[in-house]
């Protein structure tokens, strides 16, 4: 078989498993996830190259409405803008569910000129596949991709079904990027997020919408990568319950996030955790550029 490589963008609403998907396409941890809705913020590349194909999987934030602040503009371009320029369009769906925001994912996956392959995830939570059936043939009235792939990004052997159907449309080309190389994101980022990661699932209601996650140190000592993060929250409130009562909450968190990051570097972290009020950077946009969301 003659080499193959490309981008495939994963692109849907908020929430339906795209940067779960990613994680499991790619057998590794990179993008992170939880069960909230609007989790990731940013593009991020995921590259799982072998001896025949390099596949460049870019997960997007979740294509949102409602919310109007500068953070939402910038996530829905992010999303939006990976529409062009890849060879193949995966849109992401939660089975049974059809709501506003597909609807708007529809509105650009109807000027698209990749190849376009809906995937319904989550189907464990039926009972059977033959009850997505209803649903797809719901989705195909109102738009006809190139495939319909009904999944659960938990299950292995429908990851390999769906990397053989995306092998099928992915254009003969040599390698786009180094063999070694496994995202465009850098190691400051990736802390960054897996910090962010455990914020979203460890605070409740708004508060994660709220919050940013700023490295100040990173450098290594030794064998010991010493990480120094700062936590913008919008409100003085906010503050004290991200610190948590005796400092519970932060400390739960550095904990976990230190473990994470630990597993992705493949060395011990030492990792400084503190929170700073930084009133209406989510609506600002030059706070926004320099936090890095440009
Ligand atoms: N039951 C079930 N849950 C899933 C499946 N795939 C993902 N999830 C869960 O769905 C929730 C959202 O997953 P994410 O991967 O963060 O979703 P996303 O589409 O990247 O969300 P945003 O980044 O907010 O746009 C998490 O709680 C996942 O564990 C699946 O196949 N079955
Ligand atoms: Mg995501």
């Amino acid at each position: 078989m003659s080499h193959k490589a490309g981008f495939i963008a994963i692109v849907g609403r908020p929430n339906v498993g795209k940067s779960t998907l990613t994680n499991e396409l790619i057998g590794k941890k990179l993008s992170i996830t939880s069960p909230k809705p609007q989790t990731t913020r940013h593009r991020i590349h995921a590259i799982d190259t072998t001896d025949d194909y390099q596949m460049i999987f870019v997960d997007t934030p979740g294509m949102h409405i409602g919310n109007l602040k500068a953070i939402n503009s910038y996530m829905n371009r992010a999303a939006s803008s990976s529409f062009a320029d890849v060879d193949i369009i995966l849109w992401l769906l939660e089975a049974g569910k059809w709501g506003k925001e597909d609807e708007r994912v529809l509105e650009h996956i109807c000027k698209a000129e990749a190849t376009v392959i809906v995937c319904a995830n989550k189907i464990d939570k039926f009972k059977s596949n033959q009850q997505v059936l209803p649903f797809l043939q719901k989705i195909g009235q109102k738009y006809q991709p190139d495939e319909m792939f009904p999944l659960s990004a938990f299950k292995k052997n429908d990851i390999i079904s769906l990397r053989k159907l995306l092998l099928k449309y992915l254009p003969e080309q040599d390698n786009i990027f180094d063999a070694d190389f496994i995202t465009d994101r850098g190691e400051k980022f990736i802390a960054a997020e897996f910090i962010r990661e455990k914020l979203m699932r460890h605070l409740s209601d708004e508060l994660p919408y709220d919050l940013t996650v700023e490295i100040e140190q990173y450098e290594l000592d030794g064998q010991m990568q010493r990480i120094s993060a700062r936590i913008l929250v919008e409100k003085n409130s906010q503050k004290s319950i991200v610190i948590g009562s005796k400092g519970e909450m932060l400390k739960t968190i550095g904990t976990e996030a230190r473990r994470s990051i630990e597993g992705f570097l493949e060395r011990k972290v030492f990792l400084k955790l503190w929170v700073k009020v930084s009133k209406g950077w989510s609506d600002d946009k030059r706070a926004l550029a320099s936090l890095g969301y440009d």
